[in-house]
């Protein structure tokens, strides 16, 4: 096989995207929304899912869900490493666990397997709840502009009714892509 031969198999690898977030955020909901385009009833994440999925024309990724319970945070380190993105579930409609969720976002961006230059895509989903806090205000509350470092984007969504889930995917997909040659 020639050297442009072996670099497009390697092109053709799938991509490792991280999603993270706290318990009940919507990850492995999300999760099988990509994969299966449809809404399927989740149980709490003891370990992690994967799965291997198209997310835009040339890019295929792996999915890495894990459990986001306080009990398997400490098992995100372990697929930090070799990750080319990270989706960052936040429920916007539970203010009580925002500083949770803050403290558990910048614990990621500032571990030293985080590389510097990953794309970091912020979902704040369950928008469809009655009350749940803007764009903006998750955008203030996270400081989101001061101090991520990362290149990053947010959207928010409702992986319930799908509002915004595509348009993330597809802000996210071209974040990869752009970043290929760098990760
Ligand atoms: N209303 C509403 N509920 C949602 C939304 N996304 C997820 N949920 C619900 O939130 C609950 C938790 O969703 P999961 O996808 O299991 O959450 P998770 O982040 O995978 O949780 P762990 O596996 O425990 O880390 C489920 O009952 C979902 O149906 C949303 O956009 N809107
Ligand atoms: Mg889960």
């Amino acid at each position: 096989m020639s050297c442009f031969g072996l670099l497009e198999c390697f092109n053709k690898e799938p991509k490792r995207v991280l999603i993270l977030g706290l318990d009940g955020s919507g990850k492995t909901t999300l999760t099988y929304l990509l994969k299966y385009k449809e809404l399927i009833t989740t149980l709490p994440t003891v370990g992690f899912n994967i799965e291997e999925l198209q997310i835009a024309k040339k890019l295929t990724v792996r999915l890495w869900d894990v459990g986001g319970h306080h009990k398997v945070r400490h098992l995100w380190t372990h697929f930090y490493m070799t990750t080319s993105g990270i989706i960052y579930m936040i429920d916007a409609s539970t203010r009580e666990r925002l500083k949770e969720s803050k403290d558990e976002f910048y614990h990621v961006l500032k571990h030293p397997d985080v590389k510097e230059n990953i794309p970091v895509l912020i979902f704040t989903n369950k928008i469809d709840i009655e009350g749940s806090l803007s764009i903006n205000e998750i955008i203030e509350y996270f400081e989101l502009k001061e101090f991520v470092t990362n290149p990053w984007c947010v959207q928010n969504c409702s992986t319930q009714t799908q509002e915004g889930v595509w348009k993330g995917i597809k802000i996210f997909s071209d974040m990869i892509k752009q970043n290929k040659h760098r990760t």
